[in-house]
């Protein structure tokens, strides 16, 4: 009842105002949410510290589009549930994010990083300013500077194993420029299975991928000392899709793209990725009911608020 009603309350606001140069696969955009206070998010694959989390702004194939072939898959086949968070400049401005995948057949076989897509594999691409258009906007080929996509792959010594986010499971792809890697290394990844141990050719098995990163409104060759760092705050509309790669054969790799995106292209170019609303730790209902739960009905209207600015 609850979440229809506020289901109800985006759509006539979204609607309204958005109309172009993005693309959400459900029609209204998704949102984030602030850490609460005296909530610290460890970035070690386990959801512990995710139970806060007000279930309604999960993300789940239902609120997703499949890109490749666009076909419905069955949750038996690949299920996921997202959860996005932000912190603000009061704290380490990063984005975060809980991605976990079901899956009756795992395919982890990539030996080179820019193909981890054809295997199970999580994309995140992120264009913090809400620019859209071309990764790259009018500079060299490879570069970001203005859109960037990343993925999250489970590492696998000796196949799938980068130097960046911790444990080996973040790389910004595809085809980039050397000297724009600078910014892997300020990621913080995790990506685990349950059961653990679980490799190519294991069935029924959990992915769990989570990460932190800060965002960027504009990235240089040159290194962070000379990019613009993205500030977040409530009420920001972000751009930020997710794209689970979905492989159950190693002969076929990849078959399914599940996006948040309504369309194929946001890989490359942001006209077509999917929104995010910042939403602030007063406009949600914490789901553990920790501290700074809010109102119901005020948080409805705190979130209609938003759409209507
Ligand atoms: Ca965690
Ligand atoms: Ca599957
Ligand atoms: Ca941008
Ligand atoms: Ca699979």
């Amino acid at each position: 009842m609850r979440k229809n009603a506020l289901i109800a309350a985006m759509l006539s606001v979204a609607l309204a105002s958005f109309a172009w140069g993005q693309s959400n696969a459900n029609g209204i955009g998704y949102f984030a949410l602030e850490v609460p206070a005296n909530v610290t998010i460890t970035i070690d694959g386990d959801d512990g510290d995710w139970a806060w989390f007000d279930p309604i702004f999960t993300v789940g194939p239902d609120e997703m589009y499949e890109i490749q072939k666009a076909e419905v898959l069955d949750k038996s086949d690949l299920d996921v549930a997202i959860m996005t968070a932000w912190t603000g400049t009061d704290r380490d401005n990063r984005l975060y994010g809980f991605v976990r995948a079901t899956d009756d057949t795992l395919v982890v076989t990539s030996d080179v990083f820019d193909d981890g897509w054809r295997d199970d594999d999580l994309e995140i691409i992120t264009d913090a300013n809400a620019s859209g258009g071309p990764h790259d906007g009018d500079g060299e080929s490879g570069t970001r500077a203005e859109g960037q996509q990343f993925t999250m792959h489970l590492p696998v010594p000796g196949i799938y194993e980068t130097p960046y986010g911790g444990d080996g499971s973040w790389w910004l792809r595809w085809q980039v420029v050397e000297e724009i890697h600078w910014m892997d290394e300020f990621a913080e990844s995790r990506v685990t299975t349950n059961p653990p141990g679980a490799t190519t050719g294991s069935t029924n098995v959990t992915v769990n991928y989570e990460y932190s990163i800060p965002l960027w409104d504009y990235a240089s060759l040159d290194g962070a000392d000379n990019s613009i760092r993205h500030e977040n705050e409530a009420g920001q509309i972000i751009r930020l899709t997710y794209q689970l790669n979905e492989a159950d054969n190693p002969e076929d790799r990849r078959t399914h793209q599940l996006a948040t995106a309504g369309e194929d292209g946001a890989s490359g170019n942001c006209d077509v990725c999917s929104e995010y609303t910042l939403l602030g730790a007063d406009e949600y209902d914490r789901a553990d009911g920790g501290e700074g739960t809010a109102v119901e009905s005020e948080s409805w209207a705190k979130i209609k608020a938003t759409f209507s600015d």
